[in-house]
């Protein structure tokens, strides 16, 4: 089985076990979520489900519209029973990173007006610690001017490298939807308790938010390569 093979069987086992009629979902970003949105369009059709759904990106808002799903807001859905995302990593105690795509700050707006956040994964975002798999760091989003200070300020509290996200070499850097760059922490100790760093990266002035979702997740899903599905 290819890897997309088990990024879909993880999507369309979330979306049979946790998507009910008459509900309010969010909807993830990246690759994953894809198949997500694809079985959501084939169960609304099928059986004439009503799920008004909240996106976490633009992509996301791009794949409800393509579905002819129905597209709603915070302001109006505040309250979101369940959201199905993608990570790019997973831990043993269900600590994620997410924000590979970029999409990190909405994601995780999305998640915190959700009664129940699924991860929906292929087997490489399956981990003990963080850093086993995926070797790119924590996304940090922070406004513009002060990704200099933010970055010497992580590194003098907690080591590691930083680098800010560029487009394509020598283009500049990425910006997110919401107008912000991103710095990719390499963090050297796998040992940190991320909670704190959490709490502590936020409180710098100009980090909008972290990459690291710590104690939001109820339940990962994991396509193996034989087709199987391993839940946490
Ligand atoms: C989003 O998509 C991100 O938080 C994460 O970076 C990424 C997961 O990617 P994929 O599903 O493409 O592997 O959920």
């Amino acid at each position: 089985m290819s890897l997309e093979q088990a990024k879909q069987v993880a999507a369309y086992r979330a979306v049979d076990e946790y998507v009910k009629n008459n509900s309010i979902f969010g909807v993830g970003s990246g690759s994953t979520v894809v198949y997500a949105v694809q079985r959501l369009a084939e169960r609304v059709e099928t059986e004439n489900l009503r799920v008004t759904c909240i996106p976490t990106s633009f992509q996301a808002k791009q794949l409800i519209i393509k579905h002819n799903l129905i597209l709603g807001e915070l302001e109006t859905n505040p309250e979101i029973d369940v959201t199905i995302d993608g990570a790019d990593e997973v831990d043993f105690q269900m600590t994620l990173i997410k924000g590979g795509g970029g999409c990190l700050l909405q994601e995780k707006i999305v998640a915190a007006c959700s009664k129940t956040l699924i991860v929906i994964a292929d087997y490489t975002k399956d981990s003990k610690k963080l850093g086993d798999q995926y070797k790119k760091g924590i996304p940090i989003e922070v406004i513009p001017m002060a990704y200099v200070p933010i970055k010497n300020k992580v590194i003098s509290m907690f080591g590691g490298q930083i680098k800010l996200r560029n487009a394509i070499a020598k283009a500049g850097p990425v910006v997110t939807d919401n107008g912000n760059f991103i710095l990719d922490w390499i963090f050297s100790d796998q040992d940190l308790d991320w909670e704190v760093v959490n709490k502590s990266i936020k409180m710098i002035p100009g980090v909008v938010e972290t990459g690291l979702f710590v104690r939001m997740c109820k339940k990962a899903y994991f396509g193996q390569p034989e087709g199987t599905v391993v839940e946490r």
